[in-house]
């Protein structure tokens, strides 16, 4: 369809065009006629950079003048994903850019996607700090984003006879236009050696110094009225090159320090559960936040001269425990080198510091043996041993230290630290309450609270989804952008069947684009009126992308005894990561990968039901799948997902959940109505019990005949004739301990899909149900949640109305 352009875009495109035009010749050094697609994406970034460029300079500018009160968010993860059509939206020149490039011969599609994703996370936690980063730039708070800006960022993924093989991340092969490097702004950092005392003071000397160079990347909120800068940090050696033993012959030698020194931002850790407890690791950690708060007090030193003043001008967030040496760190930087009283300044660092919490799987809590933690951070440990001291002298009747189990307790470390601890959804907030913080909750009982997760609407809708953003302008304006809770406006059109046709007409013109993109990409036909049900995560046994599989598979038995039924076509979408020493969790993708390859070939099921799991799941590929998804799987073992934020931005695109009542699905169900959800399963005191029911899980497959039916696939060989074997460890596991309930849960998951299956045969209810969801989905903005944190947590205030 052709846009009828404004004024203001056509005088927006020939200036962007000129820029193009000049980047292309004057920063890339090229002539139109010999570059190449991603020579024009650099000069067209360059040009949007520009743009942004002045905003965050001015907002640099507001924010000292004002004294305002700074936020800083400390995270190891920041994922990102691609930068350019995020800054083309929120500036408004999307449409100008298209023109331009139409005008260059060039498609403006192709252009942003020949970007590399920023894929400088694991997951959940890792966009949910990109989020962040967003909407703190849209609601105008002065805000830096702090983190390790490494070489290679998560694995990319391929299938080789359906095995999970890892290769590295090469996002910095090309060049990447839009951060600014800081050659001035170098700083060291110290690890290991030992603590001295000289006249009454701590000087610590460290064994080891590395440099740590900042990069600059500024994020530009919703109408480019303000930008804040991510700076990560990249490692580099003190002295990068050893003159000396390049003279005597030894090459390799000589630049021997700069490659060790630069290991420690080479590469992002893909595990994002079980703490293996690497020295390279804690190397990282202490490195980003040495760097990081090195530049928070440079700062608050160059605007004021009283420490005691911190904690009124300074908010420091850690994403998780992973920066939880912060703690003492700022105690360090303020006690042993600014002669500040030891619990004066704990006091004041406390003041600074919150923590928030993603998990409470036991395996995943950060914690590190003694003996490593001292070698390589030997003040650090004295510090904490004291803060731990203090706090016991505090409250002796306090169950527990930081010091148990013979290591250091980051989760209890980074609660003592911290003025404010925070959950993810309400329900995970309780949970802490109830369990890993239950001693700490007693003691310090107005520490916890809850800031419910939340995705940004830029992104999540208005760029990913232009049908659907476009329909929802046309019929309430478009204020929703900045202002999310607008979404409620539709709820009076929800019973006008012709906004009822054309939301539907959306959802399927989505559809069809995705469906042209699979036969593209990966040579598989589909029906765009079957239902996309999508499960896209990292693969975890919680998250229970074996439940979904076990499920299709006694589908597919179940068409095979009546292929002349009325069956529901369904496509079953699948993408995500295992670690890489989850054996588990690679087990479930092959088997996943095992079972499309058979029922894609079926010819008798095929037309009803088809699998595909998309390799190298990212950033990129859910702005792909999202708004082309019918159902949305959020099937984790209740009490185990701390929040989920795919949920949220599926429910927004207007697909329906299918999930227990875990994380932030509770809250979903509750804003779109238990009439739009569908509800299966045990609540978390459900799975509490029957954990403790003696053979649960044979009880239930005795229960099931479907679920034995499907077990029994998986133990015959049906999957993988050529090694029968192959999938008996998964099925034990089910039919054994089965820790995660999937046997307990399979008859209610079973009953709940035909329910759906059922509900999409009525197209127009569903649209309907559809609707509803995009309507009341509004509270899910991360705008929200961010203002839930300058409000309860930071004492921050917006600097732009
Ligand atoms: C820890 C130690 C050593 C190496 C790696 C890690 C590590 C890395 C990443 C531990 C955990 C993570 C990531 C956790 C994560 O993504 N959690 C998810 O956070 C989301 C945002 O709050 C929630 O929505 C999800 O429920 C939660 O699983």
């Amino acid at each position: 369809t052709l846009h009828a352009v404004p004024a203001g875009d056509a005088i927006d495109a020939t200036a962007l065009k000129a820029d193009v035009l000049k980047h292309l010749t004057f920063t890339i050094g090229r002539a139109p006629e010999d570059a190449a697609l991603g020579d024009w994406r650099m000069a067209l970034s360059f040009a949007v950079r520009d743009r942004i460029t002045e905003s965050w300079l001015a907002s640099e500018r507001a924010a000292r003048e004002a004294g305002a009160k700074r936020v800083y968010y400390l995270s190891l993860e920041f994922l990102i994903g691609r930068l350019l059509e995020d800054a083309l939206v929120n500036l408004g020149l999307a449409e100008a850019a298209e023109v331009a490039l139409r005008d260059l011969g060039l498609a403006l599609g192709e252009v942003v996607a020949d970007e590399p994703d920023a894929a400088l996370g694991n997951g959940g936690l890792g966009r949910l700090a990109a989020c962040f980063m967003e909407s703190l730039a849209t609601i105008g708070c002065p805000a830096i984003g702090y983190g390790i800006r490494y070489e290679h960022g998560l694995f990319r993924q391929q299938f080789e006879h359906g095995r999970q093989v890892e290769l590295p991340e090469l996002w910095l092969e090309q060049q990447h236009p839009w951060e600014f490097e800081r050659p001035g702004s170098r700083l060291r950092v110290g690890f290991g050696g030992h603590v001295h005392q000289v006249e009454g003071r701590t000087i610590w000397h460290p064994a080891e110094e590395v440099e740590a160079e900042a990069f600059d990347t500024p994020i530009v909120g919703w109408e480019g009225q303000w930008a804040n800068p991510l700076r990560l940090w990249s490692a580099r050696a003190v002295y990068p090159f050893d003159l000396n033993r390049f003279n005597h012959g030894d090459f390799r030698g000589a630049a021997e320090p700069e490659a060790l020194a630069r290991t420690i931002s080479r590469v992002l850790y893909p595990d994002d559960t079980t703490d293996e407890g690497k020295a390279l690791r804690l190397k990282q950690e202490y490195f980003f936040v040495a760097a990081s708060l090195a530049d928070i007090l440079c700062r608050f030193e160059r605007d004021f001269d009283d420490l005691a003043l911190l904690p009124e001008k300074v908010a420091i967030q850690l994403n998780d425990t992973h920066p939880a040496v912060a703690g003492p760190e700022l105690v360090r930087l303020l006690h042993d080198e600014r002669g500040v009283e030891f619990s004066r300044a704990v006091e004041i660092a406390r003041g600074c510091l919150s923590y928030t919490n993603h998990t409470l799987l036991p395996e995943a809590l950060e914690s590190w043996s003694e003996g490593l933690f001292g070698h390589l951070l030997p003040r650090h440990l004295e510090i904490i041993e004291r803060i731990d001291a203090e706090h016991y002298g505090a409250h002796p009747d306090r169950p527990g230290s930081i010091f148990e189990h013979g290591e250091i307790q980051m989760g209890t470390l980074s609660f003592v630290m911290a003025h404010k601890v925070n959950g993810v959804s309400a329900l995970h907030t309780e949970l802490m309450k109830e369990t890993v913080f239950e001693g700490l909750h007693q003691v310090h009982p107005d520490r916890i609270v809850n800031q419910t997760n939340g995705v940004t609407p830029r992104r999540w809708l208005k760029s990913c989804n232009a049908a659907l953003s476009d329909l929802i302008t046309e019929t309430i304006g478009a204020g929703w952008v900045r202002d999310l809770s607008q979404l409620e406006r539709l709820e009076p059109h929800l019973g006008d069947g012709a906004f009822i046709n054309r939301y539907a007409a959306a959802k399927r013109a989505n559809k069809a684009v995705f469906s042209n993109w699979l036969a593209g990409d990966y040579g598989l036909k589909v029906d765009p009126d079957a239902m996309f049900d999508a499960q896209i995560k990292r693969i975890h046994e919680y998250k229970r992308q074996h439940l979904n599989i076990l499920q299709t598979i006694a589908a597919w038995q179940a068409i095979h005894d009546d292929p002349q039924a009325d069956w529901t076509p369904r496509l079953k979408i699948f993408g995500g990561k295992a670690a890489p020493g989850y054996h588990f969790a690679k087990d479930i993708i092959r088997l996943i990968n095992d079972v499309a390859a058979r029922l894609n070939a079926d010819p008798v099921t095929s037309k009803y039901l088809q699998v595909i799991f998309l390799p190298n799941y990212n950033v990129s590929l859910a702005e792909r799948i999202i708004p082309a998804s019918d159902l949305s799987e959020q099937i984790s073992t209740a009490g185990k997902e701390a929040s989920g934020t795919g949920n949220m931005k599926f429910a927004l695109n207007g697909a329906l959940t299918i999930g227990t009542l875990d994380g932030a699905n509770v809250e979903i169900r509750e804003q779109v109505g238990p009439e739009n959800f569908f509800l299966f399963g045990m609540t978390a005191a459900e799975v509490t019990a029957r954990r403790a029911v003696p053979d649960h899980a044979r009880r239930a497959i005795e229960g099931s005949a479907p679920l034995a039916r499907a077990l029994g696939a998986l133990r015959d060989g049906t999957f993988s004739p050529d090694e029968p074997g192959r999938y008996h460890g998964i099925a034990d596991n089910i039919a054994g301990g089965d820790h995660f309930l999937v046997a307990s849960d399979f008859a209610a998951y079973h009953a709940a899909q035909t329910d759906v299956s059922r509900a999409y045969g009525d197209r127009e209810t569903w649209a309907r149900m559809a609707a509803r969801n995009t309507a009341r989905s509004g509270w899910f903005s991360s705008d929200r949640t961010i203002r839930g944190y300058m409000g309860e947590i930071w004492g921050a205030a917006p600097l732009i109305d």
